[in-house]
């Protein structure tokens, strides 16, 4: 290849255009460390005014680069983020640093959009050294609101927490970065740019956001199963689907998946352009911040609606009549169903897990199948072992994700195709299916109560206090009652996990207070927060089969919940009668 000083070559067409540029060379700038560039449960987040000061962000992602080290140089990255404000200054100055730090190729979605998923989907594809993903996920976007800066290793799954680490000690002694300041390059058209730096050839390949995953998809799913679905055939109705991408990265694929490929009514998909400031939404898909869906929903116009966030990893399904399906239970229900989906037809089922706090109607589906069952701790970076060790086929959160080990990232989309698949299968409406579930399995009430934004430091020492309290063994077998329900506590601890592939051991993954009955609650901090402090208090508890499955989740665990606030004291340190969302 020659490269010739300011040559353009280019066709407008997607999948030819072609670039030719001018050689130039990399610097090393002085910087400073900046405190806590920590790495949360999912990434860097911080408000967007915290990115923008100077070197703030150049130091985070030469952080990521040294702690890849000795693999960057002649690395191929995948990079891509849900679109939000900021992204596009974040794009470019990834491509310098990447340029000066050795990097040998960057794969970028167009317009610097790419979900979640769809990182987890190309690194794999491409083999790639692993990607940067651009996003605070659920939380908002804009201006005065949060940005977000993650890693993902060659799996396509979430770094673990060695490499994030690694990453924050660097940046706590960062002094110096490397980069290409003169070096432009577009991400509007898809196409090869090649660049020289420093003598070595450096390329940026800018591809369709949506195409390798809409293959993946396809290779997963029955698409003509779906179809016949959504469009009906033989005396049998279309079934009528609203999709809500919340003006999160999900437009594009939404609109090509369900509406160009699998014929639902164009109208039937709203907010399906991604825009910077997500239009003032907050993406998170829960009955709180979707209630637009939720309304929607609630005249019975639709058999399905489906919300996901800004990134497009989690899901929230209704059903009709804004019929809610508990992220828990739609692990269950696909766990006991996953035959119908012809990935898993052919590849066949290994083990399902969940995360800590979510409910556990998914381990009576294993116990049924005969099908290992891993509780990890809260975060999909703790199943990528497990998936790459080929011990994992579905695992799901309570916070809306779900997803198989077809990528190493939850998948919103991927789990509406799978519920779709299921329906399709099964022949009944959601409620159906989760009633007739929990007739088989019995039923685990499920709640979340988060009390957002809190100051930290009451919320540091309710922690603290909450566990001496609880962890004190003279607290086993103390009897708490709340109206007619008596609760006697069995087990308390700080939930601790060790990796059973590389042994890695993770602490202080939440509160859990067990019961003899099998109910429970858990508190944890979240980690995804860019300030404050937010309480997460989660609580379950089960009845069986024949007894009283039909209740508001809210009434069934009523009493659960009053007795978790009053031996935490959370009124009392928060200052907060109300969560500010309940699931
Ligand atoms: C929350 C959820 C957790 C999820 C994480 C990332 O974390 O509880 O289950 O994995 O968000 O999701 P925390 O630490 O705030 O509780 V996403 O869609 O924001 O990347
Ligand atoms: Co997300």
């Amino acid at each position: 290849m020659k490269y010739f000083t300011g040559m353009i070559i280019f066709s407008t067409s997607c999948a030819t255009s072609f670039f030719v540029l001018s050689m130039m060379n990399s610097m090393k700038k002085l910087t400073k460390p900046f405190e806590g560039q920590k790495p949360g449960t999912s990434g860097l987040r911080k408000a967007v005014k915290v990115f923008q000061q100077q070197n703030y962000t150049e130091n985070f992602i030469q952080a990521i680069l040294s702690a890849i080290q000795p693999s960057v140089v002649g690395s191929t990255l995948v990079v891509g983020g849900d679109g939000r404000f900021y992204s596009t200054e974040v794009v470019d100055l990834i491509i310098k640093i990447a340029a000066a730090n050795g990097v040998k190729k960057l794969i970028i979605g167009l317009k610097g959009i790419l979900s979640t998923p769809a990182v987890s989907c190309i690194i794999r594809k491409y083999k790639a050294t692993g990607g940067i993903v651009l996003t605070a996920s659920h939380n908002p976007g804009g201006p005065n609101n949060d940005f977000g800066i993650k890693y993902n290793t060659s799996n396509g799954g979430p770094a673990p927490e060695s490499v994030t680490n690694s990453i924050y000690e660097i940046s706590k002694n960062i002094d110096s970065y490397s980069i290409v300041p003169d070096l432009k390059c577009s991400i509007d058209y898809c196409g090869h740019q090649y660049f020289k730096v420093d003598g070595k050839e450096f390329e940026v390949e800018v591809i369709d956001s949506v195409l390798d995953y809409l293959q993946l998809m396809k290779n997963i799913f029955d698409f003509d199963i779906i179809r016949k679905l959504i469009k009906g055939s033989d005396n049998k109705p279309p079934f009528n689907i609203l999709i809500d991408s919340m003006n999160g990265v999900t437009g594009p694929y939404v609109k090509k998946i369900f509406i160009d490929e699998l014929g639902a009514p164009s109208n039937n998909a709203v907010n399906i352009v991604p825009l910077p400031d997500f239009g003032g939404l907050h993406p998170d898909p829960n009955l709180t911040y979707a209630d637009g869906l939720v309304t929607a929903l609630k005249n019975g116009e639709y058999d399905l609606g489906a919300a996901f966030d800004g990134d497009g990893d989690r899901n929230m399904i209704l059903g009709k009549k804004a019929f809610f399906i508990n992220p828990s239970d739609s692990l269950a229900v696909l766990a006991n169903n996953l035959d119908c989906i012809p990935y898993f037809k052919k590849g066949g089922i290994t083990g399902f897990a969940r995360s800590m706090p979510t409910g556990s109607a998914v381990d009576r589906v294993a116990a049924k199948l005969g099908k290992e069952l891993f509780e990890v701790p809260t975060g999909w970076k703790f199943f990528g072992n497990l998936m790459d060790a080929g011990r994992l086929s579905l695992c799901g959160e309570e916070s809306f994700g779900t997803g198989s080990d077809h990528i190493r990232e939850k998948d919103g989309i991927w789990a509406v195709l799978a519920w779709l698949s299921v329906i399709a299968n099964v022949g009944e409406p959601v409620d159906s299916i989760l009633t007739s579930h929990w007739k088989s399995f019995g039923r685990n009430y499920f709640t979340r109560y988060d009390y957002e934004n809190c100051e930290s430091e009451p919320c540091n020492q309710m922690m603290i206090d909450l566990e001496k309290k609880v962890t004190n063994p003279t607290i086993v077998g103390q009897k708490f009652t709340y109206g007619q329900k008596v609760y006697v506590l069995k087990h308390a601890d700080n939930f601790e996990y060790c990796d059973p592939i590389d042994k890695s051991f993770t602490k202080k993954q939440g509160i859990r207070v067990l019961f003899e009955d099998g109910s429970r609650f858990v508190f944890r901090l979240s980690g995804t927060g860019s300030s404050g402090a937010t309480i997460r208090l989660y609580a379950e508890s089960y009845e069986p089969p024949n007894s009283n499955i039909l209740e508001d989740a809210q009434v069934a665990l009523k009493p659960l919940v009053q007795i978790a606030l009053e031996i935490s004291k959370l009124p009392q340190y928060t200052k907060r009668d109300v969560p500010t969302v309940i699931t």
